[in-house]
């Protein structure tokens, strides 16, 4: 029986990893949606896709040692999943939190795979990371440890191999200073990363492309819903590369964002969040969101950032991290007349969470198809740079427009075909699955 062939692959999981919590609910989130699937494709179980889609490819840890200003000589722990590579070469973002451990970079690295299956572009999945806290450390420590960080990860990775990119921790500054120190290291000046500065190979529309493609793909669920942004009142978690950018789309679509957070806390600002404020505490001082609440005077602070969830809205954005939004927030949600819930970052609802998103029946928009305009941009950043052209931001924008609706279309067909028409996190599930389980399928083992 298949379903059983789900289970089997679920307990081995957990009894191999048995300390890896935030995997074991990544795979069970996707497997849960698979056994129609296993059911309707038996040459899958013969082929032993399940088995062969939860242990990566390859899994690179390695010491990265550097040193503080003080002359301190600090060691952190850097890790690459190579997790699968039946579309594409791997590819994903780099984590640097001092959370970061094996467990979160294999599920960032298993959702991978399935998001970059649903972009339709030719990427396989990958993530990395290191438990380095970047905040509070000068330009020259981000810098020193970077280099630090490539100088193992150089190895393993190529603009056909793997090509990593940012996620929480590392942006444009972290991307240049690996870039640079690949490039020296290598003497290579290829498309390696992903996120580079517009000066040197990056794309137009890569800073923007998460948080838009979110609000894009936010946009295709409520036109299912004979409605639209225009004075919807919005609660964005977070407040960093995704968060801002979701916040300034929604903007420009007619939405009021009324509340944003950081790991210390949450703003709420009842006429609607002056985002230009945020982006210079958050991108140029590298200061905490509660500022905000000493420069705008009507502007409440709230020092739990989970405590968003309890400000009434129509629509919610998790943008910040996992697991931010459990049932009680989700509940809570519901109660105050929540109509939708679109994930900017990865697996920000728990499974009791989603479970009450999909039995209210609201827009829930997955993770994994939501967010996924941030690495679909990066596949086009990918293209410019081997065809050594760079497109101009409304091409890159319009063709992140169309991968989203796409995306939108996609998961929704899936999910009407296996009965369950209005859960797009089975219908994303289903969709990517099958694309990357027929691909392993024809290269055989
Ligand atoms: P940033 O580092 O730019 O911003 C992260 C934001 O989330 C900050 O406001 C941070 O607050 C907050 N945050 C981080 N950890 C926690 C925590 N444990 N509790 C509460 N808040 C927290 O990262 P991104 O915006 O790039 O990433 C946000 C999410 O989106 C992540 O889940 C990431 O995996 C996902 N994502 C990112 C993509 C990208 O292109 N960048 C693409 C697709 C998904 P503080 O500053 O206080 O830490
Ligand atoms: O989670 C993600 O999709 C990202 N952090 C972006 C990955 C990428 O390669 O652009």
């Amino acid at each position: 029986m298949s379903s059983q062939y789900v289970a089997r692959t679920l307990e081995t999981v957990k009894k191999r990893y048995p300390e890896e919590n935030e995997f074991h609910q990544a795979v069970s989130e996707v497997l849960g949606s698979l056994v129609p699937v296993m059911e309707k494709n038996k040459e899958f179980e013969e082929a032993g896709i399940l088995e062969r889609l939860t242990e990566p490819e390859r899994q690179i840890i390695f010491m990265v040692p550097w040193v503080d200003d003080n002359g301190k000589v600090h060691v952190n722990r850097g890790i690459r999943v190579q997790y699968n590579s039946a579309l594409g070469p791997y590819k994903g973002g780099i984590r640097f939190h001092p959370s970061v451990n094996t467990s979160i970079i294999k599920f960032l690295g298993f959702e991978q795979i399935f998001k970059n299956s649903l972009t339709g572009l030719m990427l396989g999945g990958g993530k990395g990371g290191a438990d380095f806290d970047p905040k509070g450390k000068s330009n020259n420590e981000i810098m020193r440890f970077c280099q630090s960080f490539m100088t193992e990860l150089y190895r393993h990775i190529d603009a056909d191999t793997d090509v990593p990119a940012g996620d929480i921790g590392v942006g444009a500054r972290e991307i240049g200073f690996m870039f640079g120190h690949y490039k020296r290291i290598k003497n290579i000046f290829n498309g390696v990363l992903t996120g580079k500065g517009l000066l040197y190979g990056g794309s137009l529309a890569r800073t923007e492309a998460t948080g838009y493609g979110c609000v894009y793909f936010c946009d295709e669920m409520l036109r299912d819903r004979k409605t639209g942004f225009e004075n919807k009142k919005l609660v964005i978690s977070g407040s960093g590369n995704v968060a801002v950018y979701a916040a300034q789309k929604a903007q420009s679509l007619g939405a009021k964002v009324i509340a944003m957070s950081d790991s210390g806390g949450y703003v709420y600002d009842e006429e609607g969040i002056k985002l230009d404020l945020i982006k210079n505490l958050k991108e140029v001082e590298r200061k905490r969101i509660n500022e905000y609440a000493k420069e705008v005077k009507n502007a409440k602070y709230g020092e739990n950032c989970f405590d968003i969830w309890n400000i009434p809205c129509d629509i919610a954005m998790p943008c910040a991290t996992q697991n931010e939004l459990d049932a009680n927030a989700a509940r809570q949600l519901i109660k105050n007349g929540c109509m939708a819930v679109v994930e900017g970052a990865n697996m920000p609802s728990t499974p009791e969470a989603e479970k009450v998103f999909t039995d209210a029946k609201i827009a829930y928009g997955p993770g994994k198809a939501a967010n996924a305009g941030g690495v679909s941009t990066s596949g086009l950043e990918m293209s410019q740079n081997s065809q050594r052209l760079s497109w101009t931001f409304d091409e890159v924008d319009a063709k992140l427009h169309s991968i989203m609706i796409n995306i939108y279309a996609a998961i929704k067909n899936a999910a009407a075909e296996y009965n369950t028409p209005d859960n797009l996190a089975n219908g994303a599930n289903i969709a990517a699955f099958l694309k990357v389980a027929r691909a392993m399928l024809a290269q055989g083992l």
